[in-house]
């Protein structure tokens, strides 16, 4: 750890967009300067995590993993304590109990959304015809109820951005980026979702800058999502 880094925000993750991305986006969003500490998992068929577990019982992590997020003497595990505790802190986190309820189990959906990509694209070396439509059609059902609920709202959970949005255009832009890259052909609210999401000023930045790594979405152990397009 740098002597420059000890004052700043550090971010521990893989060098790939993972778990740790929305919370990647809604730093960049904030324009919080932060360490992003990416390590390194060697390559397809050489795969080397040496550059994490020299370190990971060694920084002080009570439950030591990655993404981990340092804050001064906070030291938190945990995706979405991490995502949570910056939307706390930086205000985007809504305050209303009913609009609390909405975003936790939006949160709750997306993680499962998350999870179901990340379970069918590590289960077999490669997908067949017959798992991607079986992806298809399980995405068509979340993207339906997603567009519905959407009802006037801007973002997610209301008219005011939130941690929840982070989460839903990193997840929705994996289905697009790997299965189906027109999913939003019917789904308008969706479709000016993460359109809108791409021009908020700062993040808009990132998404264009050489940082962004848009192809690593996943490792090069997952079937998809790992340069599977220049
Ligand atoms: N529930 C945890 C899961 C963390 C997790 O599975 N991390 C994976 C990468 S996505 C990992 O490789 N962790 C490093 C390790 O197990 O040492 C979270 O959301 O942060």
């Amino acid at each position: 750890m740098s002597p420059k880094s000890a004052s700043i925000i550090q971010l521990g993750y893989w060098d790939m967009r993972g778990y740790g991305e929305p919370i990647r986006l809604l730093l960049r969003h904030l324009a919080i300067e932060f360490d992003d500490h990416r390590y390194h998992f060697g390559t397809k068929g050489n795969y080397n995590w040496n550059e994490w577990l020299r370190v990971k019982h060694t920084i002080g992590l009570d439950f030591p993993n990655l993404p981990y997020l340092i804050d001064g003497d906070l030291k938190i595990n945990q995706s979405q304590a991490i995502l949570k505790y910056l939307a706390r802190k930086y205000s985007l986190m809504p305050t209303d109990l009913k609009q609390i309820a909405r975003a936790e189990m939006l949160e709750c959906l997306l993680i499962d959304i998350r999870q179901r990509f990340f379970g069918s694209v590590h289960r077999k070396p490669t997908l067949t015809m017959d798992q991607i439509d079986l992806m298809k059609q399980d995405y068509m059902g979340y993207l339906s109820q997603l567009e519905c609920s959407m009802g006037d709202n801007h973002w997610l959970v209301g008219n005011q951005l939130s941690y929840v949005d982070f989460l839903a255009y990193e997840y929705l832009d994996w289905y697009r980026q790997c299965i189906q890259s027109d999913c939003f052909q019917y789904f308008p609210k969706l479709f000016y979702f993460v359109t809108r999401f791409e021009q908020l000023p700062t993040l808009k930045s990132y998404l264009d800058s050489d940082e962004y790594r848009k192809a690593h979405l996943l490792s090069p152990y997952a079937s998809l999502g790992y340069r599977f397009k220049k």
